[in-house]
């Protein structure tokens, strides 16, 4: 297989929201290209690209995929994602793997929510930005408008490099053409538009440029930088079904789009210190973009962007967990469900590792140490309780989500200090998919529940002089510890901070920290309603040992028994946590979705109208009043909403919530007791 050198390769990620067209547009390019003999598709299931049981049954890809293919000397990597906002997660890993992310616009649906979001992400992650129009064949689209809604949407760094033609059934080139006929705007207006976006990205051709003439040589020359520094995104129009627009695609990803050596260059980060990666140096470092099991194999493969170096099977690589490094194994290429073998991973490439305990995001390397961000990921907000069908599942159920969240960034799994299994995702979709999987894949079945709300507990004022004994001194070995503490508030945020105030040697230097240890037990149990304690303060004032009695154990126990008489001297309170929320829906149906959000305690915080009669609602909302949102939403719009939640910070709940957590987990208590 034909090794190229890094500036030969581009690594294109298609993003968007779902049903915009990606996975055909990646099957148009591979037959346009000669990769595939017959067209995929996703409508009659043929794609190579949506192969799981799961992405045909749901018809819309649920996992990313990787395929290449080859023009004009180039090797092109393109990663396809899925669009649902409840796969996020591997769509956002897949941005690690991408010098360009081509956001995906349906052309008969326009800008949608993850249009948006997607782009928002590849932006701030500063990759380079190209938008594809797809569906320019659909009835009643409107192009010129959505071009409108495009630049206003996203900057007038958005440029139309193609047109469509007659129609629809072609598309005509507005940096090679001067003057030409287009289904809508003027061709020599874009062609300007394209050269001045192009030379803004190099200052000497900028003044060449308002000088007179400069040549289509020069312009081609600078035009990767300028989509790497974002001040160029082109837009194409394409119809992917009749492969219109596709070979204009090919040809502006080889000459427009940056190289591995234009594009962001990452950094390596390791104890407050940043290396910048160079892709012509020699040392190997990568990084996972993708985590994905064989459905029918189970054998686990690791998707990694090379950045630096060449990796080959015989070397040892390392990652910040693992300093003493393993063997890669096989260097693989996938596409589809086919396999080649490649002699080496090398800077700028996309391959494929197997069978390796790695997850999204990881930095792989053989000398240089450290890692690599990722873009941010949403923290899933929604969750649901397990519990196995049959009894003695809870292993194997455990053990087969852990490995879905290797696979996706925005997927936890935890165990609740109330012996909860909690399953965490996007949203219901997302967590009832990967139930759905266990079943499918694993034949094991889960019970659901509405999980307790991760409340915390803080306190509102301050307790001084708390004194405790633990004394146990008939028979045996004894046990003496005496204490006096004081328990404050701590700011919002702050954690807790164990203070040694004591002058002197009242307490032996020694069972001080026993102290520490005891509070910190005593505040992941909780005291009043049996959830972990933040932001407070404890000062250790006074005490005795006991020359022979005293021991660690015995000052851990007064640390604790302290603590607890203390912290419920102290005004305690609940914390509850508080999401942002932000509702999609049609402007008609504003009214209704603030309502609604005023009456679960939701805060407004700003709208936005969007163009084609949308608007987004953000609010701030505890999340206890948006564990149902999904059928909420649908109840109000009929389907028509769409919506995200993301973790904001944690509020005091009012009393009366606070009265009936603390009644529920005394009822708990008891019947635990029983
Ligand atoms: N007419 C027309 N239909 C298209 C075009 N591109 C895609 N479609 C259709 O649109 C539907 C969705 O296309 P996909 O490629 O599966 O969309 P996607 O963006 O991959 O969707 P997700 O994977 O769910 O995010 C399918 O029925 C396609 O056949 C196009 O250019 N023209
Ligand atoms: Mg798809």
């Amino acid at each position: 297989m034909a090794v190229y050198e890094v500036g030969k390769y581009r690594n294109v990620v298609l993003v968007g929201h779902g049903g915009s067209g990606k996975t055909s547009l990646a099957e148009a390019m591979l037959h346009k290209a000669g990769v595939t003999n017959r067209l995929g598709s996703t409508a009659d299931k043929t794609s190579i690209l949506d192969v799981t049981d799961e992405a045909k049954e749901k018809g819309g890809s649920t996992d990313s995929a990787v395929c290449y293919l080859t023009h004009k000397g180039h090797h092109v990597n393109i990663v396809d994602t899925p669009g649902t906002t409840a796969f996020c997660g591997p769509a956002i890993g897949a941005l690690a793997a991408a010098d360009t992310a081509v956001v995906v616009v349906s052309g008969a649906s326009g800008i949608e929510v993850n249009t948006r979001k997607m782009f928002e992400r590849a932006k701030k992650y500063g990759v380079g930005l190209a938008i594809v129009v797809t569906k320019i064949d659909a009835p009643n689209v409107n192009l010129e408008e959505l071009v409108d809604n495009l630049r206003e949407v996203f900057g007038s760094a958005c440029v139309t490099l193609t047109l469509p033609t007659d129609g629809g059934k072609g598309v005509i080139d507005c940096l090679a053409n001067e003057k030409g006929s287009a289904a809508f705007s003027d061709v020599g207006e874009a062609h300007t538009a394209v050269l001045e976006a192009i030379v803004g990205a190099d200052d000497a051709l900028m003044e060449k440029y308002l000088g007179g003439e400069v040549s289509k040589e020069e312009v081609i020359a600078v035009a990767p930088r300028a989509v790497a520094a974002q001040t160029f995104v082109p837009i194409f129009f394409v119809n992917s079904r009749a492969e219109v627009g596709i070979a204009e695609l090919l040809d502006a990803i080889v000459n427009f789009f940056p190289s591995p050596l234009v594009a962001k260059r990452r950094s390596l980060h390791e104890e407050g210190k940043d290396t910048p990666i160079d892709p012509t140096a020699a040392d190997f470092v990568g990084q996972v973009f993708k985590v994905s099991s064989d459905p029918k194999t189970g054998i686990k493969y690791i998707g990694v962007r090379a950045l630096e170096g060449r990796l080959t099977h015989d070397m040892n690589i390392k990652t910040v967990h693992d300093r003493k490094g393993f063997r890669p194994g096989q260097i693989q290429r996938l596409l589809g469900t086919e396999h080649k073998e490649l002699e080496a991973g090398v800077s700028g490439d996309l391959f494929f590792l197997a069978k390796l305990d790695l997850r999204v995001g990881d930095t792989v390397f053989t000398n240089k140490g450290g890692s690599i961000d990722l873009p941010s990921i949403p923290a899933p907000m929604f969750p649901l309780a397990l519990e196995s069908k049959s009894r003695g599942d809870e292993d194997k159920i455990a053990q087969a989500i852990r490995r879905y969240t290797e696979e996706d960034p925005c997927l936890r799994l935890e165990r609740t200090g109330a012996g909860e299994m909690v399953l965490r995702g996007i949203d219901d979709t997302h967590v009832r998919a990967i139930l759905t999987k266990l079943k499918h894949y694993f034949k094991l079945e889960v019970l659901t529940k509405t999980p307790r709300i991760p409340y915390r507990e803080t306190i509102a004022g301050r307790a001084d002089n708390i004194e405790y004994t633990h004394k146990k001194q008939t028979g045996g070995s004894g046990q003496y510890a005496k204490i006096i503490i004081n328990v404050l508030p701590a700011q919002r945020g702050e954690g807790y901070e164990f203070v040694d105030k004591i002058f002197g040697g009242a307490i032996d230097q020694q069972y001080r920290p026993s102290v520490d240890k005891g509070v910190r037990a005593q505040m992941a149990e909780g005291v009043i309603a049996g959830y972990p304690v933040v932001d407070v303060k404890v000062e250790l004032i006074d005490g005795k040992t006991h020359p022979v009695d005293s021991k660690d154990i015995a000052f851990q126990i007064a640390g604790r028994q302290a603590f607890k008489d203390g912290f419920a001297k102290a005004r305690p309170i609940l914390l509850e946590p508080i999401v942002n929320l932000e509702v999609t829906v049609p402007t008609d149906k504003v009214g209704d979705i603030q309502g609604d959000i005023a009456s679960r305690r939701g805060r407004p915080v700003g709208q936005d109208v969007l163009p084609g009669g949308l608007a987004v609602i953000k609010a701030q909302i505890p999340l206890g009043e948006v564990m149902d949102y999904n059928s909420r939403l649908s109840s109000i719009t009929g389907g028509q909403g769409s919506f995200t939640i993301e973790e904001s910070h944690y509020e005091p709940v009012p009393g009366h919530v606070q009265q009936q957590v603390i009644e529920q987990h005394k009822k708990e208590v008891e019947a635990a007791r029983e």
